[in-house]
């Protein structure tokens, strides 16, 4: 029977930018929640799950220039990639936004005219350090090193007439309204990052950009020349996506947002402001992650250290891999990722404890009871203290979600699996079998097993939904559980029959991987370098574009190397090149240059180099920089 709905759960992710394909760290932010979802769909919730992608401004602009394509083109393809990427790992969002639809840009307009009436938003002139990655301003202060703290480069200085939201005007209500919901955005070190920002002047946000210079946007309703500044019109998609399908009553009050940490200003202090000054609530939660590391820095395409996460989930299995993206980072800190952490995390938790119970318990009930699920006969003190413990588990389960704790809730359902592999170990089945006296105690035993799994099975499904659905398929439950079902310790029926199959977690052999791995990193340059013969695997590895060099200059600690800022598409990037006996630093500007685009980042004489531009070099050592026949633009593919 359908149970009124406990509560209501409406969980976004950020809409993805759309110049890069999705790497782990978009994967992660979906997964997780998709697993958050899941849980709330299982305590019986109104759930409802949005993603989708960011698809107007400059750096979309420039990205669809640099790949030679309109930029109607280029947003319908990577948003599509995005789109297929989630739908092959399962992802079970209920909606897929995108801020090229003409819902959305209605809805923006709409807003922006509202707070324009009112009189929030002015004309005037503004200049300041500006990150087009981020596509923001950033202020001195905000700055590391000169540099954004995001993505490492220079911001550029820009000023222009443009229209500004009146944000600093909000700030008071904005400190008061964070001040009086502790729980607004969290975890806790997040929400006193946004009250530090708060202390300080925030000032008014630029929201407009000339059409003139960025064509692809939301024209304003009221002045065409100037089209919606990027973060206002995205920060938007949260709410259109009801506004256009009437969901605003049922979901809105509920909303909570799941980011990372890179984006907790526009979205703990932009966007506030923004649903203040447009007259609607608040959203119920800000859930802010840390990042994944990768070589202990954060994964971007510039600085060549991206993990896909297609790769993983065909090699690991889609549920492996998001178990150990869930049970391997504490929500709100960061996380290293390792393929060898994967897969030993793959072999501790789940081929050696959920899997070893599944198997020795299916093993054991065919031997003895040719594969029937017995009654259970009359329970021992350690079988309730089993059943006690499991029964407990669905609420501790929840309320640890709840918390966003996720990486504790399945710790909580594992060690609940490793106790009843104890238990096992204590009872010895084995020696219950093989006195007839004991026939109800084996059943008890045996029974106890089978319902710890089922139960399990029911608390793992929101993370590992097709191998938890296979696991009870074996144990002979076919129908749908709901979490009722994992209150009971007596869900199976008694009489039916189990069908063991495949193991569900191979283990995973870290010696081959170990030797793997390390030739991974080796490989390419060395085959090159002895002249080996390369897979074509190989070299497929390999990413070749095409680059213009903007700047050079010679290296301060060493005489042959130049140091080269290198535009690669949207991308800018430094590469530091021994070519410097043969090329100066002001015969460089403005040539065309092959690059490797994904060479890991090395440092030089201490500056790091983002990559490596081919040359020729002859017997006597003289270069000859490998350059293209016909004039093609920075960033396109060398194959
Ligand atoms: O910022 N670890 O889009 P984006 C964990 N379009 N999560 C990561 C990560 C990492 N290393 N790298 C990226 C934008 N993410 C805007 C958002 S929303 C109205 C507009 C995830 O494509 C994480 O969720 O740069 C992060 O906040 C997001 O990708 C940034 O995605």
């Amino acid at each position: 029977m359908p149970t009124t709905p406990r509560d209501v759960f409406y969980a976004t992710t950020p809409i993805f930018y759309v110049n890069a394909d999705p790497h782990i760290g978009h994967a992660y932010t979906t997964i997780l929640v998709d697993v958050a979802a899941r849980y709330h769909r299982l305590a019986g919730d109104d759930t409802y799950f949005l993603t989708g992608t960011d698809e107007h401004g400059e750096k979309i602009q420039k990205a669809a220039d640099a790949a030679g394509t309109t930029p109607q083109a280029y947003v319908d393809r990577v948003s599509e990639t995005f789109k297929s990427t989630w739908d092959k790992m399962g992802i079970s969002y209920d909606a897929f936004i995108r801020t090229t639809e003409s819902r959305h840009q209605q809805v923006v307009q709409d807003i922006l005219q509202r707070v324009y009436d009112q009189g929030d938003i002015i004309y005037g002139e503004y200049g300041g350090l500006y990150c087009v990655k981020c596509e923001r301003y950033y202020t001195e202060k905000e700055l590391e090193g000169g540099l954004c703290p995001q993505h490492e480069i220079e911001p550029e200085y820009r000023s222009e007439a443009n229209y500004f939201f009146r944000m600093e005007k909000y700030r008071p209500w904005l400190k008061d309204a964070i001040e009086s919901q502790p729980d607004l955005i969290r975890p806790e070190g997040y929400r006193n990052e946004v009250l530090a920002m708060l202390r300080e002047p925030i000032g008014d946000l630029s929201i407009s950009r000339p059409r003139a210079r960025v064509p692809w946007g939301i024209p304003l309703p009221w002045d065409s020349d100037h089209v919606t500044y990027v973060w206002f019109d995205a920060l938007l998609n949260y709410y259109s996506e009801l506004e256009s399908k009437g969901l605003v009553d049922r979901y809105w009050r509920h909303a909570q947002h799941f980011i990372a940490k890179d984006i907790v200003k526009p979205h703990g202090v932009f966007w506030p402001t923004m649903l203040k000054a447009a007259g609607l609530p608040l959203f119920k939660h800000l859930n802010v992650h840390g990042y994944w590391l990768s070589d202990e820095r954060k994964m971007s395409k510039s600085l060549g250290n991206v993990i896909r996460p297609l790769d993983l989930h065909d090699r690991y299995g889609n549920d492996a891999f998001r178990y150990y993206l869930m049970r391997d980072m504490t929500f709100g800190l960061d996380a290293s990722f390792h393929e060898l952490g994967l897969a030993e995390r793959i072999n501790a938790d789940l081929a050696n404890d959920l899997g070893n119970l599944l198997n020795r318990t299916l093993g054991m009930l065919g031997k003895y009871r040719g594969g029937v699920v017995p009654a259970f006969g009359p329970l021992d003190a350690d079988t309730q203290a089993l059943s006690d413990r499991f029964t407990a588990l669905p609420d501790e389960v929840l309320d640890l979600v709840e918390e966003l704790q996720f990486d504790r809730a399945l710790d909580r359902v594992m060690e609940g699996v490793r106790e009843a592999n104890r238990y096992v170990s204590e009872k010895k089945p084995w020696e219950l079998a093989k006195d007839d006296a004991k026939a109800d105690e084996l059943d008890t035993v045996l029974r106890a097993c089978l319902e710890a799994l089922r139960v399990a099975s029911i608390l793992l499904e929101p993370v590992m939904p097709e191998k938890m659905q296979a696991l009870r398929t074996q144990l002979g439950v076919t129908s749908d559980v709901t979490l009722e079902d994992a209150r009971r310790f007596d869900g199976l029926q008694g009489g039916s029959q189990a069908q063991p199959g495949e193991p569900l977690f191979p283990r995973v052999d870290l010696d081959a991987l170990k030797e793997s791995l390390a030739g991974d990193t080796e490989a390419p340059a060395e085959a090159l370098e002895h002249k080996d013969t390369v897979t074509i695997d190989d070299f497929a590895k390999l990413e070749f574009r095409v680059a213009e060099v903007v700047a050079a200059e010679d290296h301060p600690k060493a005489d042959r190397l130049l140091v080269l800022t290198l535009q690669v598409g949207p991308e800018t990037r430094t590469v530091v090149s021994g070519i410097k006996p043969h090329y100066t630093a002001d015969t460089m500007v403005g040539k065309k240059v092959i690059v490797v685009a994904n060479l890991a980042p090395a440092k030089l004489r201490g500056i790091e180099s983002q990559g490596m531009i081919l040359a020729a070099e002859d017997a006597d050592g003289k270069l000859s920089l490998a350059g293209l026949d016909v004039d093609l633009p920075s960033g396109s593919e060398v194959r």
